[in-house]
């Protein structure tokens, strides 16, 4: 708990309506509005769809305690938003210790929740589970409406502070509570609700949250998606693998409680080559694993070995499936709930619990192994997987170990198109991956030799996402790229962040459709076999100028066609001229320089990774072999695709 919380003092009893409490919640409203950021993490668009996330989860909560069978998100036309639950309604008679509305008390102290509600698998960690009152905190306004025993109780607050009593209408049916909120500007600069993002997180929620149905409404435009998915897990999975051609019928799925924690559990193997594991602990997306995240993989890992040994597959005894091996083509997704979660990591997404690798390890043992004893064709299927993803890792092997003769995949042998800086600081440093020998050409004679390096690569690289790892290591584009980089690929074992030649690593292509594709290309690559750099904030996405509009001496470069209109107006129509970029290879060393590479002036944007699942989906939707539902994509996603921050 933060310092600045603040307890509530049971001696101190507040009679004349402006005692020791009322000033205590001043104290915390105060705390929070001082620091929003150690209450939702930061106060940019992400912190401002975590006020949504928060609500949501105190009416995920009560449908979680078995009360609420229907949540219903509105972004209103104003900007504000409105969740609107079926449960209980917060409880709005006087609170025994503050002598107020146990409803007031809930919306204006920090921590006060939790007093209520059931405390078992309630967040410790994290982001989630600060509190609605910390939201009330944060808003310019809020309202609440609660609706129970006939009546609807209503209170609205400023800044966190009410601005009336709890007011009683009778008549009212049903029961729940309703809260409207609308983003206090002087913390927010940015206040635009993201629809689809608010979507990614009400969508997982109902797979997390089986037959909860979840109503989501954009009044701005008018969009409404509806999320209410009876499969649960099984199908998140199948969502998940969409575009991918599953080698079981449906997916392996089980949920039952052990020693206390509720285990949900779905997976299945595709033809793909790519592992796919989400897990959650009390609906939070642990992105770093955890404990429960062992206990699976070493399960999996098990459970398959032992099969495929009593299948005798393993003629000669020897060999053996690593876990890798079993997990190639797998999709699966893990949710558990643990009464009282240890966050652990960088960003408290790892779960720290030890006793919960067991209880996940022993589950799955059994299920899985009933599993495959239950469904002999599919098991000798996945086992045949797993034994072909085992030769093959022993030809990347070799074929590795070659390459690394050849060109080396270490960072002693560099490539030679690769054109090194000087300093050795490494987070000074840059690396520009450039398309085409041309723009290489200009960005090598255009850049600060000191701090920037550059690495052209010609055309197209290989489309990882349609090729198992000895051909991804036999492509020249992409062991050059790997060299550059220096900290190898693939996982723990194999990357190692530490050996990271460059503290940015810079994408660099034409602002067309081609360019586009490349660093489609690049994207894949970095997201399927680097994506700690993604994680790490390392990768950037130059932005090159689309237009130079000039007149005599003066000149504008502009990155749109707004920009361009504007500059154009700005210049004075007569005599002013228009270059249009059709590719970085067109501007010379300087102009490169200028408008695109150096630090002082240009613009890049940084790849992020929000929502691994989306990220997951959005690139096997791309790269992978469907094409309906590639076009599909492409269509709703037009801006995005273009845009591809991931
Ligand atoms: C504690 C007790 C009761 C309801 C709730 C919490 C509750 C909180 C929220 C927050 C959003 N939606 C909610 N729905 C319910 C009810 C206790 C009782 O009625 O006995």
């Amino acid at each position: 708990m933060p310092e600045t919380d603040v307890k509530v003092d049971m001696q101190n009893q507040d009679t004349e309506g402006y005692g020791a409490d009322k000033i205590q919640v001043l104290k915390g409203l105060e705390a929070v509005r001082k620091r929003p950021a150690m209450y939702i993490g930061d106060v940019s668009t992400r912190g401002l769809h975590h006020l949504v996330y928060e609500v949501v989860d105190n009416s995920i909560d009560e449908a979680m305690a078995g009360w609420c069978t229907e949540i219903e998100l509105t972004i209103n036309e104003n900007g504000s938003v409105t969740v609107k639950d079926n449960g209980r309604g917060i409880p709005v008679e006087e609170h025994p210790v503050e002598k107020r509305s146990a409803l007031e008390v809930v919306m204006t102290m920090l921590h006060a929740g939790g007093k209520f509600s059931k405390e078992t698998y309630k967040v410790s960690g994290g982001l989630h589970g600060v509190g609605v009152s910390v939201v009330n905190a944060l808003s310019e306004w809020l309202e609440v409406e609660v609706r129970r025993d006939g009546s609807r109780y209503v209170q609205r607050y400023e800044r966190g502070i009410p601005t009336g009593g709890v007011e009683e209408h009778k008549g009212g049916r049903g029961t729940g509570t309703q809260t409207t909120f609308m983003p206090d500007p002087d913390v927010f600069k940015q206040r635009d609700f993201s629809f689809e993002t608010i979507c990614h997180r009400l969508r997982e929620l109902a797979y997390l949250n089986s037959g909860l149905k979840i109503t989501a409404t954009d009044k701005r435009d008018g969009e409404q998606e509806v999320f209410h998915f009876d499969g649960g897990l099984a199908a998140f999975v199948k969502y998940l693998d969409e575009t991918r051609t599953s080698i079981q019928g449906k997916p392996i799925y089980f949920s039952l409680e052990r020693d206390g924690i509720p285990i949900e559990v779905a997976l299945q193997f595709n033809d793909s080559y790519m592992e796919n594991i989400i897990t959650y602990v009390n609906n939070i997306n642990t992105v770093e694993g955890g404990t429960h995240l062992v206990g699976f993989k070493s399960a999996l890992t098990r459970t398959l070995n032992s099969y495929a040994y009593k299948l005798n597959i393993f003629k000669n005894g020897k060999m053996s499936l690593s876990g890798e091996d079993c997990r190639e083509g797998l999709t699966a997704v893990i949710s558990i709930r643990v009464p009282e979660p240890q966050f652990e990591g960088q960003t408290k997404t790892k779960l720290g619990n030890s006793d919960v690798k067991g209880v996940v390890e022993s589950v799955v043992n059994d299920k899985l192994s009933e599993f495959l004893e239950e469904h002999p064709q599919i098991a000798r299927r996945i086992i045949e997987k797993s034994v072909s993803a085992a030769r093959a890792r022993d030809a990347a092997r070799r074929a590795r170990d070659i390459a690394r003769r050849k060109t080396a995949l270490e960072s002693g042998n560099l490539p030679g198109k690769l054109a090194d800086c000087s300093d050795s600081h490494r987070e000074l440093t840059e690396l520009f991956i450039v398309e085409g020998d041309s723009a290489g050409g200009s960005a090598k004679q255009g850049r600060d030799r000191r701090f920037q390096a550059i690495l052209p690569l010609k055309g197209k690289i290989l489309n990882v996402e349609k090729a198992r790892l000895d051909k991804i290591l036999s492509n020249d584009e992409i062991r050059t790229m790997i060299s550059a980089i220096g900290t190898g690929i693939g996982t723990e074992e194999e990357f190692d962040l530490s050996k990271l030649r460059y503290g940015k690593i810079i994408l660099m292509t034409d602002a067309d459709v081609d360019g586009a594709h490349i660093r489609t290309l690049l994207l894949t690559f970095l997201f399927r076999h680097m994506r700690r750099l993604i994680e790490e904030g390392r990768i950037y996405i130059a932005q090159a100028p689309l237009f130079r509009v000039f007149k005599g001496k003066k000149e504008r470069y502009c990155f749109d066609e707004e920009e361009r209109d504007a500059a154009i107006k700005e210049l004075g129509t007569q005599g002013v001229h228009m270059q249009r970029y059709k590719g970085l290879g067109e501007m010379n060393p300087g102009q490169l320089w200028a408008t695109t590479m150096d630090p002082e002036k240009r613009t890049v944007l940084q790849v992020t990774l929000e929502d691994a699942a989306a990220a997951d989906r959005m690139f096997t939707t791309l790269m992978g072999d469907a094409v309906e539902p590639r076009r599909a994509f492409i269509e709703r996603n037009a801006k995005y695709v273009r845009n591809l921050d991931v």
